[in-house]
């Protein structure tokens, strides 16, 4: 099949999925064709089954706002139409369902019927889609997609709560490639030049949005090097890195804390890691929690949206409910304190993750895809 897919190019989540179902997708002998503004971050080779067209928006003084919508629906066509594409497959469905959509009118006109998937994400439901400004242009691409996924049954209920969709959605989790993980020993892992050997290392990773709390990442830390040597490493940027280095600096605790920027090999800093902490707000799935337990990396996480159906409580972390940094704190030195413990729940985390073997699910989208011809 050949296959165009549209998503955000950056280390979000959303792009990540997109990105490591399109390299699965070309290495089971699809031809599959990125369609976004930049060459994903997680997609280091191109090649025979791997293209990568880019989105360019001119930028002319009279827009205060760069139409991306139209250039994206543009480029599509045109690549539809010169690569002989057979679907679309969009991921995150601001703009880019309403996009789709635009461009499979587009070429309809011209005769050519392509089916369209959108895969819902979270935030493009949760926190964006649903707000007054956007939701009739959400509600209007999602009912007009051939078919519509969702990444977990939380995201499924609230995309059914928050808006009046008329079609079915299919939920197919995220996934991991395990076949990269089958021995924990990580080839390249260079733990002492993070900490001492005495040091536990508490890692989190995110975009460093108001959603995933990091003020109670760094107090759920505080509570936990006052009882043990430990390290917390901060992978990724967003708005709130500043304020959370502030907090660090109130707290007296800047020089237990490392903050990394963003990461291409979270791999390498995962391989060390003995606990994550995800205490989020809201998450439709928690791909950063199954990465890290993937790693055998235990998960301390908040019990909302889709994270229940990821990290299995008193198996591969806790839950804990949102905001409680006392509970998550309790649980985490609980984990870290006991080495028998720590080893249980890395055991647990690696066992739960191997449920999302990348194997298992890339097949479950390439039956989607031929449901998607028959719907379109
Ligand atoms: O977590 C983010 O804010 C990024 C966002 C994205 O769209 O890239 O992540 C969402 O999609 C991921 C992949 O499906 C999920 O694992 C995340 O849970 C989800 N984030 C939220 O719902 C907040």
């Amino acid at each position: 099949m050949k296959i165009a897919i549209v998503c955000y190019p950056t280390f979000g989540g959303s792009g990540v999925v997109a990105t490591e179902l399109g390299i699965a997708l070309a290495n089971r002998g699809h031809e599959i064709h990125f369609i976004t503004y930049k060459q994903p971050v997680r997609l280091a080779l191109l090649g025979e089954n791997i293209h990568f067209h880019e989105v360019n928006v001119p930028e002319y003084p009279l827009f205060h706002y760069q139409p991306y919508e139209l250039a994206l629906s543009s480029k599509l066509v045109d690549m539809v139409k010169l690569h002989k594409i057979d679907l679309l497959h969009v991921h995150y469905a601001i703009p880019h369902a309403y996009a789709g959509y635009m461009a499979k009118k587009m070429l309809a006109e011209e005769g050519i019927s392509i089916p369209m998937v959108t895969t819902l994400h979270g935030t493009d439901i949760t926190l964006v889609g649903s707000h007054p400004f956007y939701k009739s242009a959400v509600t209007f691409s999602i009912n007009k997609s051939d078919v519509v996924t969702s990444v977990s049954e939380s995201l499924k209920r609230d995309t059914l709560r928050l808006f009046d969709i008329k079609k079915e959605i299919d939920v197919i989790p995220n996934f991991i490639d395990v076949s990269k993980h089958i021995d924990n020993e990580f080839t390249d892992c260079q733990r002492s030049l993070m900490a001492t050997d005495d040091e536990k290392i508490i890692t989190h990773i995110s975009n460093f949005r108001p959603v995933k709390r990091i003020g109670d990442v760094v107090r759920i830390f505080n509570e936990i090097q006052k009882e043990i040597p430990a390290k917390l490493m901060m992978v990724g940027e967003g708005p709130e890195r500043e304020p959370a280095e502030l907090l660090c600096e109130e707290l007296g605790i800047l020089n237990k804390v490392i903050f990394l920027g963003n990461s291409n090999e979270i791999d390498k800093i995962l391989c060390f890691s003995d606990l994550f902490l995800l205490p989020s707000e809201t998450e439709s799935f928690g791909l950063a929690a199954l990465e890290a337990m993937i790693s055998s990396v235990p998960v301390i996480s908040s019990n909302t949206g889709g994270i229940p159906e990821v990290n299995v409580h008193g198996v591969s972390g806790y839950l804990s409910t949102v905001g409680d940094v006392k509970d998550m704190s309790r649980n985490a030195l609980k984990i870290l304190k006991d080495d028998a413990e720590l080893q249980k729940f890395k055991k647990g985390a690696k066992e739960q993750a191997l449920a999302f073997d990348i194997n298992k699910i890339v097949p479950i989208y390439e039956a989607i895809y031929q449901k998607a011809f028959e719907m379109a």
